[in-house]
């Protein structure tokens, strides 16, 4: 008898989980029973989010976690959303070269997301691939994102923590803000502390934390890391697992996932919806020639409004 997909993922097959995946990233997996089954088997994993600026070293950082995860028999999964923007290109190769030493280990998988040109289905398309991940049995999944962006950031707030990676030079309150999410993120690192001035970055970051939310849960810790020769990672590794323990035992990591599959719906129903109208109106897209010829005297609200007010969606 063949194997359904699931049971070839619960098997660990690479090849079964690289298909699907790239099936998802190609938009070519359309079968929602498969999707309907893979969520049923993904609820065990611990989701952690890591983000930060460009080059700050989260790939670093997370080829050192895998080796602490690994020596506690934990396994792992990795979802890399790159942004292989022209300013950043290179970042896929280079992820794969960072964490390469774990290549060969059954117990880690590891799969980059190019994020150039996809804009509604991307953060659809990583919490999938954390399913798939989920599915196969990985304890950890974790997220690596410069998270930048709506998109991104739906990325990380479904993940159950979020640690966010800056590097020295972020010692400040501008540059704080351009480093993404700040606001989310539950644990920080200050990475590259071989470089000067990452205690008065740390400081910084901790008067501005205090400062600047209110709405947060507890004060989160700041780490000071060198990721490329591993210094503090172990640190960061500890404080991440008691968090997660600590927001179990405080019921606050079941209310996160509530909210996670409440983002989760409401971005569904913006993607299919923002999917069907474009569908059913097959004569248009975004730089079409009929919609420029709303420009001439109407606003793009009321243009917008009358095309939503004409639509026919599907209902297949
Ligand atoms: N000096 C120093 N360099 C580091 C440290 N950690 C990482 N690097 C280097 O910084 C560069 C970027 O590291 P990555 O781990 O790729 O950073 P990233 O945040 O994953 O980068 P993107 O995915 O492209 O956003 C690499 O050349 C690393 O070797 C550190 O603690 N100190
Ligand atoms: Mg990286």
């Amino acid at each position: 008898m063949t194997k359904t997909v699931i049971e070839s993922l619960q098997e660990n097959d690479v090849k079964a989980i690289s298909r699907l995946m790239s099936a998802v990233e190609n938009d070519s997996q359309t079968d929602e029973t498969l999707i309907e089954e893979l969520y049923s088997h993904s609820l065990n994993s611990i989701r952690i989010g890591i983000t930060g600026p460009p080059g700050a070293g989260k790939s670093t950082l997370i080829d050192k976690l895998i080796e602490l995860f690994r020596k506690n028999e934990k396994t792992v999964g990795v979802v890399s959303v790159d942004p292989t923007s022209p300013f950043s290109g290179g970042a896929l190769l280079g992820d794969r070269i960072r964490m390469n030493q774990h290549a060969l280990d059954t117990g880690v998988y590891l799969r980059s997301m190019g994020s150039r040109g996809m804009t509604g289905g991307l953060a659809r398309k990583s919490h999938l691939m954390g399913d798939i991940l989920s599915c196969t049995g990985k304890e950890i999944i974790i997220f690596e994102t410069i998270g930048v962006g709506q998109a991104e950031t739906e990325i990380i707030k479904n993940a159950d923590i979020t640690v966010v990676v800056l590097v020295p030079e972020a010692g400040d309150e501008v540059q704080f803000m351009k480093a993404g999410p700040i606001e989310v993120g539950d644990l920080f690192v200050v990475n590259k502390s071989d470089r000067d001035g990452a205690g008065r970055a740390a400081e910084l970051l901790s008067d501005y934390l205090k400062d600047s939310v209110e709405s947060r849960e507890f004060t989160p810790e700041i780490i000071l890391t060198t990721a490329s020769s591993g210094e503090g990672v172990a640190d960061v590794y500890k404080k991440s697992l008691n968090l997660i323990l600590q927001l179990q035992k405080s019921g606050t990591l079941e209310k996160r996932r509530e909210k996670q599959y409440l983002n989760r719906v409401r971005g569904a129903v913006r993607d299919e919806l923002v999917q069907r109208f474009w569908n059913s109106q097959p004569e248009l897209d975004f730089d079409s020639e009929i919609l420029l010829q709303f420009a001439n005297g109407q606003s793009p609200y009321s243009a917008a409004r009358y095309l939503i007010n004409s639509l026919k969606l599907n209902h297949d």
